[in-house]
């Protein structure tokens, strides 16, 4: 028995994480390389089940520990993002569009990694570059992750090589990208069966910054009023992460995608509250700070609060 090399996304898995596994995973079938796998580091949210859903796919099977395992990381390159036990797994490629982080190997990978707004556009393009066709449920769940990463092209992240690759994916699947892209939003958007603990970790990742150990989640809404009964709840349950998991602080982007703003909520201890406040230019109030114009947590949070921590 060929031993299985499972393709997988980040924990608190996204669209373009889930979508990225099951496509590349197909890529790597049709190259020949049957025993790869697409997995996802935990259950799928709501956006990434009404998109497999319309393009008739299944969820990918959940892998939690990679100790022993082979595996190939899409959409991220971070310990602390990864599934358990990583390093102790066996990384044999990386196919991503963050910034670069601190997974070792200790041989020569595959490692592709593009300044680009989704990992989605990087597999689209690998298909073409190995000359294979694109089924359409393939294009489908790629241009979905294009359009859910780069909130429907409005986050700075968004590239021209996005706008071109979801034109040609929309020709194959045959959505209208605006129009299905909105219906995603509304999938996403349904809270109201969501707890507060559901939309703080729905979308989670933990950074290190010069030692301040940090929760950065991003919850995005049509309407931010629609959490504003669940404020309290969501701020109890970032605390209790924070104590559980000794971080210093966590913070909550709750973004609302039409007008291109969030609501920065932030827990923490006095010294991580100082680094936020000269972070984002403001101060602190009622746990949070909002911001105009910002969408993006890898272009628009992270490197300020890189910076602000620099020691
Ligand atoms: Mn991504």
């Amino acid at each position: 028995m060929t031993e299985n090399i499972y393709v997988v996304g980040h924990k608190s898995p996204d669209t373009d994480s889930v979508t990225s596994a099951i496509a590349y995973a197909n890529l790597k079938a049709q190259l020949g390389v049957k025993e790869a796998v697409a997995a996802a580091a935990g259950n799928v949210n709501n956006e990434t089940k009404f998109i497999l859903d319309h393009f008739g796919l299944a969820a990918p099977m959940v892998l939690t520990d990679a100790a022993g395992k082979k595996v190939i990381l899409v959409d991220h390159n971070e310990v602390g993002q990864a599934v358990d036990n990583v390093m102790q797994g066996d990384i044999v490629e990386v196919v991503d569009h963050h910034k670069i982080g601190d997974i070792q190997t200790g041989k020569p990978i595959f490692f592709h990694n593009e300044p680009v707004g989704a990992t989605g556009t990087i597999i689209a393009s690998l298909y073409e570059q190995n000359g294979v066709a694109i089924p359409k449920a393939m294009a489908g769940i790629m241009m979905s992750a294009i359009l859910s990463d780069t909130v429907l092209f409005k986050s700075p992240t968004c590239t021209e090589k996005d706008k071109a690759a979801v034109s040609k994916l929309s020709q194959i699947c045959g959505e209208d990208p605006m129009k299905f892209g909105m219906e995603m939003l509304k999938a996403k958007s349904d809270i109201k069966s969501k707890s507060a603990l559901d939309i703080l970790m729905g979308d989670f990742k933990k950074f290190d910054f010069s030692g301040t150990k940090a929760g950065v989640g991003q919850i995005e809404v049509m309407d931010l009023a629609d959490l504003t009964p669940k404020r309290a709840a969501i701020l109890d349950e970032m605390k209790k992460k924070a104590d559980a998991e000794k971080l210093d602080m966590i913070v909550l982007m709750l973004t609302d995608v039409m007008k291109e703003a969030s609501d920065l909520l932030f827990v923490g201890n006095a010294a991580s509250a100082a680094g936020f406040e000269k972070a984002f230019g403001g101060k602190l109030a009622n746990n949070s700070i909002y911001k105009e114009k910002c969408l993006s947590r890898k272009k628009q949070v992270i490197p300020p609060l890189e910076s602000a921590f620099k020691k």
